[in-house]
């Protein structure tokens, strides 16, 4: 079959760089956004350079695709200011383009630190359900949560359906003992977006986004039910993290919750 066209946001970001690399091969062609310039794209990427307060640039980015996948915005903490103009007003006018394009698919890169002052689950204890309350870490994880319920309200006002995926950690590979709980391995992300790119009636659905982690901290079944099957585990790097880091002190304020240290000192957007 023919590939679908994905408008991939935040295309020159750390998370967009690698999908640019692990999507195509799922069967997708890829419309590439970012206010970021791109200078490296192949040949079948077309690339539109373009903030998301650009509604005429989106408006077009938009036209003719079969879905997006939206991971641009302030992927850190940032002031008030810039979270709104950025993840609030910028998703609202990306949500607004695809409507008026007629696209019916978007899959939200929404983040743990929607539910970041969620406390973290004790060893044998519960995982973390997707209906636990909001609890946003940071102006950041704010946005996440007006993020997930746009998607909602554009589901049931305009037949408009989304995945939001609270990504744990998509690195690479795991750098602190908290993300051996969290990571979502670039490929298990991979399949976790073909997933939700193409699960069948899938309304508003929020998932957890992670490997399938010796560890894990929340509960995947959501995940699973779109139909994916993670392949990766942190757990081959724990050793060596846990002898570098020490296990989690469970006293300690920057441990003590989901966000890690997002709920103390969270790290700030640089720009
Ligand atoms: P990143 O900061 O590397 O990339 C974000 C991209 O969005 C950047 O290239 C930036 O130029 C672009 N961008 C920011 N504001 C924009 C605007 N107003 N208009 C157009 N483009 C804009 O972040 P990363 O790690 O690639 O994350 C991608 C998405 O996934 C973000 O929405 C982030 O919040 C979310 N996420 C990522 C996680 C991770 O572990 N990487 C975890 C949880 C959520
Ligand atoms: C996020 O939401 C951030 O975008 C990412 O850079 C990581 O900090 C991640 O959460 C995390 O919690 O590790």
């Amino acid at each position: 079959t023919a590939p679908r066209t994905v408008l991939l946001t935040g295309a020159a970001g750390g998370l967009g760089t690698l999908m640019r690399e692990l999507l195509p091969p799922h069967g997708y062609r890829l419309r590439l956004l970012d206010r970021r310039a791109i200078d490296d794209a192949a040949g079948d990427e077309d690339v539109i350079t373009a903030d998301l307060a650009d509604k005429e640039a989106l408006r077009e980015a938009a036209r003719g695709v079969d879905a997006v996948v939206h991971l641009a915005g302030i992927s850190l903490e940032a002031s008030f200011e810039k979270i709104l103009r950025a993840n609030i007003e910028g998703t609202y006018h990306l949500y607004e383009a695809a409507r008026e394009a007629g696209v019916k698919r978007i899959v939200f890169a929404s983040s743990n630190h929607a539910v970041g002052f969620t406390p973290r689950p004790a060893d044998g204890s519960a995982a973390i359900p997707v209906d636990t309350p909001r609890r946003p870490d940071t102006y950041y994880g704010l946005s996440k949560g007006f993020g997930e319920d746009l998607a909602s309200l554009y589901w049931d006002l305009h037949g408009i359906e989304t995945v939001s995926i609270r990504i744990g950690s998509c690195f690479p590979a795991p750098t602190s003992v908290r993300m051996l709980s969290i990571w979502l391995s670039p490929a298990d992300c991979a399949r976790l977006l073909h997933a939700a790119l193409t699960a069948p009636d899938v309304g508003h659905r929020v998932v957890y986004g992670s490997s399938a982690n010796t560890r894990l901290w929340w509960d995947l079944s959501t995940a699973r039910a779109l139909g994916y099957e993670p392949q990766d585990d942190s757990e081959p790097y724990a050793a060596q993290l846990i002898a570098e880091q020490g296990e989690l002190d469970p006293d300690s304020p920057e441990h003590a919750h989901l966000g890690g240290a997002f709920c103390t000192d969270p790290p700030r957007w640089p720009y």
